[in-house]
């Protein structure tokens, strides 16, 4: 019998054929209102960007399982999941690379100003003018906020450029030998690039706020590939107006995809659309995770890549 499940976010095309391949029903929740066809829904599937919420599982009663393909979850009620018995999967693993390969092409591209010299090649300015110089990345200190798999990954990355790496999060880990800092603004007080790879949700929402830029200083950058909701946006904007830090190198926002345009206006930026996991092969390897996720909850086996909270 074919199993009816939920979309609650726009999915890639190719993981909507392989869905219909599997023969899965798929339901749009924008489009569904009939509360008959509400019921039959046993398992709701989308990407990081998914907005799950109590209201929304109130509403479908025979949901067990939620699939999200990416490694964030933060848009997820996971509190209210598990209390109707609810398991949510992700994607962690098949991404770190990819996040941590953006992350470093952030602190190059923001750090070296890479776009910005690409606009002075291709507007003519070469012609008449010399592009200002910057300041070396290899060598320079980073500071990583959060040594979970993203975290180890850029820092590994960050050895290979020769960089004083340091860290934050809530513990030292016995197994990562970097300078271990036990506040973001301390740390922040001792990095050239400042780069976010926490998961949001409330636990860090607005985790870079004034204090932490403030300590990064006027010639500190911030690189955020994590959530927009762990840097307090507005107070980003102002300092940058300010030339309060250096710039910041941002693939995550508050809203997205509408990007304030005060922000979009400035120069001590570089701005990318949330494509940190987006190469052919990793949204491929997320999507298939995602299908086997699917797959073991509808022949009774242990789902593959449950989120920690519903581990063990
Ligand atoms: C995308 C992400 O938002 O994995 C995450 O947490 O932020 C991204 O990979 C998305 O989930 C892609 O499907």
């Amino acid at each position: 019998m074919a199993q009816e499940i939920m979309q609650v976010s726009p999915l890639p095309p190719f993981m909507m054929n392989a869905l219909q391949e599997a023969d899965y029903i798929v339901h749009d929740h924008t489009h569904i209102k009939d509360p008959g066809a509400l019921s039959k829904v046993t398992a709701l599937v989308g990407t990081g960007a998914a907005k799950v919420d109590k209201k929304l599982l109130t509403m479908l009663p025979n949901v067990k399982l939620i699939a999200i393909c990416g490694v964030g979850y933060d848009g997820v009620d996971v509190a209210a999941a598990k209390e109707k018995g609810i398991v949510v999967t992700h994607t962690p693993g098949v991404l770190t690379d990819d996040v941590a390969d953006l992350a470093m092409g952030l602190v190059l591209s923001i750090g070296r100003r890479i776009p910005q010299a690409d606009k002075f090649v291709r507007n003519g300015d070469w012609v008449s003018d010399t592009f200002p110089m910057a300041n070396k990345v290899s060598g320079a200190r980073i500071g990583v906020v959060g040594m979970g798999r993203i975290g180890r990954a850029i820092a590994k990355r960050a050895v290979a450029f020769d960089m004083r790496i340091a860290y934050t999060c809530r513990e030292p880990k016995a197994d990562v030998s970097y300078v271990f800092h036990k506040t973001v603004t301390a740390l922040a007080a001792e990095v050239d690039y400042l780069v976010v790879a926490v998961p949001g949700g409330d636990s860090t929402k607005n985790l870079i706020g004034a204090s932490v830029l403030q300590a990064l200083g006027s010639k500190g950058y911030l690189i955020n590939i994590a959530r927009g909701t762990v840097v307090d946006q507005p107070v980003l904007v102002q300092v940058l107006k300010d030339k309060q830090i250096a710039g910041a190198a941002l693939d995550v926002f508050w809203d997205e995809p509408m990007v304030d345009p005060e922000l979009r206006r400035l120069h001590n930026v570089v701005l990318t659309p949330h494509i940190a996991s987006a190469t052919e092969e990793t949204r491929r390897a997320m999507a298939a995770l995602t299908m086997d996720n699917l797959a073991a909850f509808y022949q009774k086996k242990p789902v593959l890549t449950p989120v920690p909270e519903c581990q063990g």
